[in-house]
């Protein structure tokens, strides 16, 4: 069986995108998602051009998590890729009035659920001597900026855990890679804001933000670079985006 990728939260932005973007270039895809109708709906846009395998599951979910992989028929179970995806925002508060299940969301998908997938899929990358983890950060990740407080430390543990990684896995070559987008226009921010299109659309406003597919595009390079090269850390913004805080909007 040709390369195995496997992309959490392909059901939107950055992880669809990437999804369709390997399916192109003859990798056979396990996508995750818990919108099951959109899974369904890009396996069968994919499976003209490769394999396709779907899981649905909530990555707060453990238990979930982990059955849902085992049920993958046993030539799917050795995963070449990793692709830690899933995630969002949710809201944007200063400390002292956020919402703590806003920060429980974000502590349990952007980080425990990394964590969780990671888990089950590590140990035959071990065993295999082999694999590849890339894991989505953020500029946020980088930089605090204000009322980002929690989803940036999350973002944070993120590059944290990229880099326990990447030590760790050393002695195994298996390659670990974290990539920090700046502002990417997917669902995000409607994610974020919850539902408020008008907000969540003047984010990005006068100027070009990055596309779903510009981070697919730099995925694809950190796969595809030779076996003794890992890109461990890349940080990807659009040319309007300084910083986590500066954008040259032209409004
Ligand atoms: P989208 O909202 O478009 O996509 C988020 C994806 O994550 C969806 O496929 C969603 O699937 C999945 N997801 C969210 N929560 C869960 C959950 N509990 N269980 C399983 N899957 C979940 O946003 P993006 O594509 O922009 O975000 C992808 C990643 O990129 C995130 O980690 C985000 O933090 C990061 N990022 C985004 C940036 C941006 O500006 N857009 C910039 C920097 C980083 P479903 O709802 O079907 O479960
Ligand atoms: C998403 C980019 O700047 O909205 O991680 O946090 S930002």
């Amino acid at each position: 069986m040709d390369k195995i990728a496997f992309v959490t939260g392909a059901t939107s932005g950055i992880g669809k995108a990437t999804a369709e973007l390997l399916a192109a270039h003859g990798f056979n895809l396990v996508i995750c998602g818990r919108r099951s109708d959109r899974l369904d709906e890009l396996k069968q846009a994919l499976s003209k051009q490769v394999q396709v395998q779907t899981l649905t599951f909530d990555v707060r979910d453990q238990q979930a998590v982990s059955s849902a992989i085992d049920s993958l028929p046993e030539e799917w179970k050795k995963i070449d890729i990793l692709i830690n995806n899933a995630g969002n925002a949710h809201g944007l508060a200063p400390i002292q009035t956020g919402s703590s299940e806003d920060w429980d969301a974000m502590m349990d998908i952007n980080v425990k659920g990394l964590l969780y997938v990671s888990k089950v899929i590590i140990p035959g990358m071990v065993s295999r001597k082999s694999g590849q983890i890339i894991n989505i950060g953020s500029i946020a990740g980088k930089e605090v900026y204000p009322n980002g407080n929690v989803y940036c430390a999350s973002k944070f543990a993120v590059d944290a855990i990229t880099s326990g990684m990447r030590l760790d896995l050393n002695p195994y070559g298996i390659r670990v890679s974290g990539i920090h987008p700046g502002l990417v226009e997917t669902e995000f921010s409607l994610v974020r804001f919850k539902g408020d299109e008008q907000r969540a659309s003047s984010v990005y406003k006068g100027f070009q933000p990055l596309t779903a597919k510009d981070i697919a595009n730099t995925i694809l390079f950190v796969i595809n670079c030779p076996p003794h090269v890992v890109i461990s850390d890349l940080t990807i913004l659009p040319t309007a985006q300084a910083s986590a805080t500066i954008v040259h909007k032209q409004l």
